[in-house]
């Protein structure tokens, strides 16, 4: 198990148990999570991109909220390929500009879906359905154990906070680190209402740039974190803490450890210990870790 230790060794020296786990997450409401945009100029056959993002992956459970930002177009998000099963999972029927339209994907797998009006519009959303239970949070992941960023451009992590009862409308921020190798690489606070904490990661070739939330009414939706210091070929240790519940300081630290691979392809090497989960949980208090 040699990434577990390595993963423990990073950050405090100490391993925990790590918990194999690949189950159906459940979707804890119904509200938009996650924005996938049709922005101006979709309809064009020659755009840059019909859906924005393309092809998310995303945890099982997510609620994704498509918008029409298209002037005078008239859209469908359709599940299927107009061969295969057109609107058998879901279908939006005709969006004009400004319309949205929600699905909440509760199953793994890779879902296409296209417009009716403009056949050539397609995209797809990725459903993962691995996820860590640590000692306060459970973390969700759109790939899995392994982020291949070849294969998929941005990986949607969800924190779900399992120790503490939070109510839908409570204040809540997380603080997240991100140490590549056991350097610190990102730090952030997100202030969210209830109890989990959507944030994506892309790996790309500028500088760290932070945004969001997707849905800010109320204050749900996805936040992302893109930059460089994702590209490399590393382990990641991701340190999740609650600094405040409404707008108190816990009385105890609420903070979790886990480790994720992140890979510009998937290598033999350490085919064995990822295959057990998302990787490490190592659970660790404030004083080792923050
Ligand atoms: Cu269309």
């Amino acid at each position: 198990m040699k990434f577990h230790i390595l993963a423990a060794l990073l950050v405090a020296g100490v391993l925990a148990a790590a918990s194999v786990s690949s189950a159906f997450a459940q979707a804890d409401s119904e509200l938009g999570r996650y924005a996938i945009n049709m922005p101006p100029g979709a309809y064009d056959q020659n755009a840059p991109i019909f859906y924005d993002p393309q092809a998310p992956a995303i945890p099982a459970g997510t609620t994704v909220v498509w918008f029409n930002s298209d002037p005078n177009q008239i859209h469908t998000v359709t599940s299927g390929t107009p061969e295969a099963n057109p609107g058998s999972l879901f279908d939006s029927g005709f969006m004009n500009t400004n319309d949205s339209f929600q699905h909440t994907f509760n199953d793994a797998g890779t879902f296409d879906y296209f417009c009716m009006v403009h056949p050539w519009m397609v995209g797809k959303v990725i459903v993962g359905d691995s996820f860590e239970q640590g000692h306060n949070f459970k973390l969700s992941s759109g790939t899995g154990p392994v982020f291949d960023f070849t294969k998929n451009e941005r990986n949607l992590l969800k924190f779900e906070l399992t120790s503490v009862e939070v109510a839908d409308d409570q204040p809540v921020t997380y603080k997240i680190i991100i140490l590549k190798d056991g350097t610190e690489a990102f730090s952030g606070d997100f202030p969210v209402l209830g109890k989990d904490l959507y944030l994506e990661l892309i790996p790309t070739d500028t500088d760290t740039k932070v945004y969001g939330p997707d849905i800010s009414d109320p204050v749900v939706g996805a936040f992302h974190v893109e930059g460089k210091f994702l590209k490399d070929n590393a382990a990641y240790t991701i340190g999740a803490e609650i600094t405040k519940l409404s707008d108190k300081t816990p009385d105890e630290p609420i903070t979790d450890g886990f480790g994720l691979q992140i890979v510009p392809e998937f290598p033999v090497g350490i085919v064995f210990p990822l295959l057990a989960g998302i990787g490490a949980m190592v659970a660790i208090g404030r004083r080792k870790f923050f």
